[in-house]
């Protein structure tokens, strides 16, 4: 059972499973790219309007990113994903007590950040890249660290693996190990699978099922499942036709034990995760 957690001075209760609302600032990612963009920059209005919308529906984290981690998306300059995400983050955390998590790999990306108002950082790159580590553990903020096999460019190339649990399992155990002996506390790190990173579909429903595998490394686990295609590889649904499968793929996580699940569509996701809650209230 998971306790809670400090983000930056707002508490985290892991007890039951939360939801943490997606709020991507970028022009291209995969199913909602660009809704926040008027004549090529971000909308503070339109980002707002979403974050009220989101805490409203029950979200306990927001989550805010400005890089593309779709398959193949460009990369962005460091330059651009500040511009695209620090405004952001303060302008939510000015008017919401919502926890907001950054969404980047970047040193200077979660340095500043924490300044804005920041209460996690969330990397998909499980701060493997230069300075992140360190820029992390100055901020004392919790972070999640995601599995991925390569980049987004690549990733979906062939990914293969001997036994898909067992080797995230390792990558993550020994991502969490090397981040406590670089000085960040345990009780701070989050740890996720990383759905649909360098994965078949084949590897992402094996993740799913021996979810409990990832839970016993015994860190609260993320599951980042919203209209990824690996229900399309299931049932041929486009983006906006993914909603009930997406609650399915939560439900499931939730109930092997993963405590924040990442969600676009936070309304129902909340609701989903509240029939989890009432049947764990009697475990
Ligand atoms: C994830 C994420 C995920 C975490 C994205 C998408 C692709 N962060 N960022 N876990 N996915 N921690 O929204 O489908 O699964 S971007």
């Amino acid at each position: 059972m998971c306790g809670s957690i400090d983000c930056a001075g707002k508490s985290l209760d892991l007890s039951s499973p939360k939801v943490m609302g997606i709020l991507n600032v970028t022009p291209d990612s995969f199913s909602d790219g660009g809704v926040f963009f008027e004549r090529g920059k971000v909308s503070l209005d339109r980002v707002l309007g979403q974050a009220e919308a989101m805490t409203a529906a029950g979200a306990s984290i927001l989550d805010v990113g400005g890089e593309s981690t779709r398959p193949g998306a460009a990369p962005v300059s460091e330059a651009e994903e500040l511009d695209r995400v620090i405004p952001v983050i303060e302008a939510i955390s000015q008017r919401f007590d919502t926890i907001v998590s950054v969404d980047s790999s970047t040193a200077s990306v979660m340095r500043e950040a924490v300044v804005a108002g920041a209460g996690l950082i969330n990397d998909v790159r499980a701060l493997r890249r230069d300075g992140a580590l360190v820029a992390a553990r100055d901020t004392e903020l919790p972070v999640c660290l995601m599995h991925m096999s390569d980049e987004p460019t690549t990733m979906q190339n062939n990914p293969q693996y001997q036994d898909v649990v067992a080797e995230v399992r390792v990558f993550l155990s020994d991502r969490l190990a090397d981040c406590v002996k670089a000085g960040i506390p345990e009780h701070l790190i989050l740890l996720d699978p990383g759905f649909g990173f360098g994965k078949t579909a084949a590897h992402n429903y094996a993740l799913l099922a021996h979810l409990e595998d990832i839970v016993s490394i015994g860190r609260p686990v993320l599951a980042g499942l919203s209209r990824k295609s690996m229900i399309a590889a299931e049932i041929h649904r486009n983006l906006d036709e993914r909603l009930p499968a997406s609650l399915a793929l939560a439900t499931l996580a939730a109930a092997k034990g993963a405590r924040i699940i990442r969600a676009h569509d936070v309304k129902e996701t909340a609701d989903a995760m509240a029939m989890v809650a009432a049947m764990e209230r009697e475990l």
